[in-house]
């Protein structure tokens, strides 16, 4: 294999089901809605954990892609996945909205399981070939690969923030998780500024060893570090999703019936307000539910009018934090149906339960306010999959500053979601927004999802990875009517503002 991705999970997960018998699912998620394209594209090879403990699985093929089982013992999997991952990286990578939690089993555990990886990743792939290694349960994998494989050339992204230096230096083990990532040849980020972190702690943490020596760009966004005579690059490249697939199927007739027939199966309301999250404490669901609640309260919004959706994807149910806000999020939703919703007409219609991909399209068709407001997310996904669903340029995004898309969605009503009131206003604005204004950011946003896609997000940083990925790369797509030339470069060119700041300057 020439072209291998290395992530804690597959693509798809193995089911265990009550009679005995074994199936594979789709699984759902940022990392495998992002991937799985641009893979697929390039025949490559997946090494993953199948999502259940103790299943040891033979490679097989899958779509065009060579999918490699990884086996997590069910100790590993409490220890190293809900233990290390979920209960410690996870809460501190995310501001510590959670408090994590240090325990030295838990690592001792994330050491061995990602071991294991690097030694499943040096096994198939071929003399001089591409590691892309992803995200936060992976970070000492890059180093590991690079021991037994000098040969290889290794990139690694964070598909979550990197944290504010104070934060990340409370990691008992941080000096060793920054000479694992360190082991890559380019370490890549969502946003600018955990590039610029992550520059600061490896010239901090690695003092005193003359060989690591740091210097960042003349741009802020990139940098290059200098480790045992490597020139490690560092820098931003924010993830993006395959937005010409959700424009067409947005444009189906079938989607388009069945979103009518979601609006009437919601009691045909005036305006229909839509939250998609996995269910985490991250994503800032008790926020807008928050803000409805005192929206109503205070009648400034008639519940007659308005419904809102919250589709809530089951996840680390067995994490206590997750346990615990589940209960919480349940008793928001049944305080605000107990007292505003009338017989057969609920208020909030709340779906602990994953649906399907034409479904949750539909939905993004039938929802005339999307909210999306994490108190921290990497990127978020599902905001860009409602603006390249709207297709006829109707539709409102109410949109959380912590969010790393707000750098670029910057047409969208942006919110910060500490402020209760703010996000109040805000949803107020979304659902009173003249028809004209609404247009003209939907126009606006669109442009920059359509001509930012999840392609474009992989290829800036193959091409950022090595030389020799440029011509392997696959050629530019044409997105939409209005394309934009693709520049082939080592380092990613600036993006985010300067598409809509041209709209807005109405140059383009
Ligand atoms: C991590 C980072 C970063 C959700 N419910 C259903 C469903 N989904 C799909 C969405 C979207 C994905 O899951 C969620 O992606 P997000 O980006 O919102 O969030 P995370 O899972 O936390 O992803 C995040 C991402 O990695 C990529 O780098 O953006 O910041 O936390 O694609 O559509 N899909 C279906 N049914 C559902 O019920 N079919």
């Amino acid at each position: 294999m020439d072209f291998v991705v290395v992530a804690n999970r597959l693509p798809v997960d193995l089911e265990r089901l009550d009679d005995g018998t074994e199936r594979w699912r789709h699984s759902p998620g940022g990392l495998v809605s992002a991937l799985e394209p641009f893979l697929q594209s390039r025949k490559g090879a997946w090494v993953g954990w199948p999502g259940v403990a103790d299943a040891h699985v033979p490679a097989f093929v899958e779509k065009d892609m060579l999918l490699h089982p990884v086996a997590l013992s069910a100790a590993e999997v409490q220890d190293y996945y809900e233990g290390f991952c979920n209960g410690t990286l996870w809460p501190l990578y995310h501001d510590a909205v959670a408090p994590p939690e240090f325990h030295r089993t838990w690592w001792d555990s994330y050491v061995k399981v990602n071991r294991r990886f690097a030694d499943a990743a040096a096994a198939i792939t071929a003399e001089g070939a591409t590691v892309w290694i992803q995200d936060y349960q992976l970070q000492l994998v890059p180093a590991m690969l690079r021991d037994q494989r000098p040969d290889l050339r290794i990139g690694f992204f964070l598909h979550i923030p990197f944290p504010p230096v104070e934060l990340f230096m409370r990691l008992p083990w941080r000096s060793e998780i920054i000479r694992g990532l360190l082991g890559a040849d380019l370490v890549g980020f969502q946003l600018a500024d955990g590039a610029r972190n992550f520059n600061w702690l490896a010239r901090r943490l690695l003092d005193g060893e003359p060989a690591a020596r740091t210097d960042v760009g003349a741009r802020s966004r990139s940098g290059a570090i200098q480790v045992e005579g490597r020139q490690v690059q560092v820098g931003a490249f924010p993830i993006s999703i395959d937005a010409q697939k959700f424009d067409t199927l947005s444009r189906r007739k079938d989607i388009d019936v069945r979103a009518q027939q979601l609006r009437a199966e919601l009691g045909n309301p005036k305006q229909i307000l839509l939250g998609v999250d996995r269910l985490d404490y991250t994503k800032g669901i008790d926020v807008r539910l928050r803000a409805l609640y005192e929206l109503l309260v205070e009648e400034r919004v008639d519940p007659a009018d308005v419904v809102m959706v919250q589709l809530a994807t089951p996840s680390r149910e067995r994490v206590e934090q997750y346990r615990l806000m589940r209960d919480s999020i349940e008793s928001q939703v049944g305080r605000i149906n107990g007292q505003f919703s009338r017989v057969g007409h609920p208020v909030v219609h709340y779906l602990h339960q994953s649906v399907g991909r034409d479904e949750l399209i539909a939905f993004y068709r039938a929802a005339d306010v999307m909210v999306v407001t994490p108190v921290r997310d990497g990127m978020n996904l599902v905001c860009k999959e409602y603006v390249a669903s709207r297709h006829g340029l109707d539709g409102t995004l109410v949109l959380s500053e912590f969010a790393g898309a707000a750098a670029e969605l910057t047409s969208a009503l942006l919110v910060n979601p500490h402020d209760l009131d703010g996000v109040k206003n805000a949803l107020l604005r979304a659902l009173t927004m003249d028809p004209a204004e609404e247009h003209q950011r939907m126009r606006v946003l669109r442009r920059q999802v359509l001509t930012h896609d999840v392609n474009r997000w992989a290829r800036h940083f193959l091409v950022a990875l090595g030389p020799q990925e440029t011509c392997r790369v696959s050629a530019p797509r044409t997105l939409g009517s209005r394309a934009e030339p693709e520049i082939f470069q080592q380092r990613p060119a600036p993006e985010g503002h300067d598409e809509a700041a041209r709209e807005r300057a109405g140059s383009t």
